[in-house]
């Protein structure tokens, strides 16, 4: 479908008027554009009585580069299921799909307007009392229920072959993976940080353990990943969090997306030292997101424990020595991925406003150096911190 694109406003309005079911007959509807991501279209459609909805619309290429990077239509398919897909477990922390369209490539959605980008959030140093909570229980239970400690086996399998997303799984291979570790074209590189990018493309322990990471994303199909899961995916509220954009859904590591939270509330700490304001206001910030880690990844922890205990049916995976064995093996992966995710933002292709709205070159230049560092010590000592408090520790000897 690659001519699909809506022609006008009046297109988009009677999509969403058709297929929504929100609207009264007759609304006077208006639409804007607010897509403000790398790869879609999104449009907000609003009657005068503040009724709205989101559509979501995919292209034949990547928005910011146009034809010149094709991609597959079929993300859109693969983010209704997966919002789908996730409602099942956490229908609170997602937003309800009206309707999907493949011959548009589109998804018109609940409009989660009263929620703003974590991201933002962060750098304005919002206090978000449920943010852990709700983060922790959503990777444990959409994560646990789309795996094989839950799934039948057979299951399982449909599962896995509908969540087959070559396309963007590409993107990630690509740009986390490969483009940081040599001096790539498409690398964003900080002119000031040009020679420790330098020493990072010939460190060899470091590459090997990146290989190994990335195998394991090729490879290892655990469970339906989110798999783009950093702070630009969750939107928030004092009150509550909703996660958005899986088109990047594919079974693979649990610690991923695990780690890719985990990374941006890291690549956000490293910024919060050069962020506008007293040294008070930045290092209580900092001293709330390691708070905000330590009870994300126990909540995570002790829900996926938990469900793991009652809802685990095959009895050969069913042993507390294995679930336990499990957790830590996520907990290295997790830490591993979240240092890939640092290391990307700061060397590779897409920056984060965490650190690119330090104005200063030199003061940027201090918060990437601290995350490549940081970055580099989570990958090579993944596996042996071995708890949440150990990867505290060496955050703060940093
Ligand atoms: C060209 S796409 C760049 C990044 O945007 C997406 O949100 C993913 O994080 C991807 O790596
Ligand atoms: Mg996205």
């Amino acid at each position: 479908m690659t001519d699909c694109k809506f022609a006008n406003d009046a297109d988009v309005i009677a999509f969403a008027r058709d297929h929504s079911g929100v609207f009264q007959a007759g609304a006077n509807l208006g639409v804007e554009e607010i897509g403000d991501g790398n790869i879609n279209f999104v449009y907000r459609v609003f009657a005068d009585d503040g009724t709205s909805v989101i559509i979501k619309q995919a292209l034949h290429y990547i928005r910011i580069i146009g034809e010149g990077w094709p991609l597959s239509q079929d993300r859109i398919r693969i983010e209704a299921e997966a919002l789908m897909q996730e409602a099942e477990y956490c229908p609170d922390l997602v937003p309800r799909v009206y309707h999907f369209d493949a011959n548009r490539s589109a998804i018109v959605m609940e409009d989660i307007g009263a929620h703003e980008n974590l991201r933002h959030a962060l750098i304005a140093r919002a206090d978000l009392p449920v943010l852990a909570e709700q983060l922790g229980r959503f990777t444990a239970d959409t994560l646990f229920h789309t795996s094989d400690l839950y799934l039948d086996a057979h299951r399982k399998k449909a599962l896995v072959a509908r969540f087959i997303n070559p396309d963007l799984c590409k993107i990630t291979e690509d740009l986390f993976f490969l483009d940081p570790y040599c001096d790539h074209e498409r690398n964003n590189v900080n002119p000031l940080l040009w020679g420790e990018a330098e020493a990072l493309w010939h460190d060899a322990p470091l590459k090997l353990e990146v290989a190994r990471l990335k195998y394991r994303f090729l490879t290892c199909a655990q469970a339906l990943l989110h798999g783009d899961l950093h702070s630009g995916s969750v939107f928030v509220c004092t009150q509550g969090t909703k996660v958005i954009d899986p088109e990047f859904a594919y079974f693979g590591p649990i610690g991923f997306d695990v780690g890719s939270l985990l990374g941006n509330l890291l690549l956000n700490y490293a910024g919060q030292a050069q962020l506008p304001g007293t040294d008070a206001e930045r290092a209580a910030y900092q001293a709330w997101l390691l708070q905000v880690i330590r009870d994300f990844w126990t909540t995570f922890a002790h829900r996926f424990a938990g469900l793991m205990a009652a809802e685990t049916r095959d009895p050969s995976l069913n042993l507390p020595l294995y679930h336990e064995a499990f957790l830590a093996e996520v907990l290295a992966d997790t830490i591993g991925y979240a240092g890939t995710e640092m290391i990307r933002r700061t060397l590779g292709l897409a920056h984060v406003v965490d650190l690119e709205s330090i104005e200063d070159g030199q003061q940027r230049a201090l918060a990437e150096g601290l995350v490549l560092r940081l970055g580099r010590s989570m990958i090579m000592q993944r596996e042996r911190l071995g708890s949440i408090d150990a990867l505290i520790a060496l955050v703060r000897e940093h």
